[in-house]
């Protein structure tokens, strides 16, 4: 009887704690204080199940994985300009991705699932255009440090 009750209570434990997937917003600006064309945030921590949506709030972005920017065997996602879009990541690691006008004006961000670098020296290599070199070396410097 007892060893019943402790059985029905373990799965009774399951049922009620599930990790409950959560949505992140992010938005696309014109303009976020000095900076121009910008993903607010540009580095998000989120865990596998997590959906990101991004807020077309101003027109003319999207957003695209940048090649040779996420966990291998995860499809390049890319959405359309002017238009909210969301993805849900299932796979772990650091997922890079741009707006296709304005990749090199600087505008990247980075997401990363389950606080996986594995992926980190991969995506360092990237040949970030323009503005987005110096932008990436400084948020790969954040997301090495944990911040
Ligand atoms: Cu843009």
């Amino acid at each position: 009887m007892k060893k019943i009750t402790l059985y029905v209570l373990g799965i009774l434990s399951l049922l009620i704690s599930p990790t409950f997937a959560e949505t992140f917003e992010v938005q696309m600006l014109n303009k976020l204080e000095k900076e121009r064309m910008i993903y607010n945030p540009r580095i998000i921590y989120i865990n596998s199940g997590d959906t990101i949506k991004w807020l077309s709030e101003d027109k003319g972005h999207n957003v695209a994985f940048t090649k040779k920017g996420v966990p291998a065997g995860v499809d390049l996602f890319k959405s359309n300009l002017n238009q909210d879009a969301e993805f849900t990541f299932t796979v772990p690691g650091i997922y890079a991705y741009n707006c296709t006008p304005h990749y090199g004006l600087g505008m990247i961000a980075f997401v990363i699932v389950d606080k996986d670098l594995s992926n980190f020296d991969q995506v360092a290599k990237i040949k970030y255009p323009g503005k987005s070199k110096k932008i990436a070396k400084e948020l790969l410097e954040q997301i090495k440090n944990g911040s």
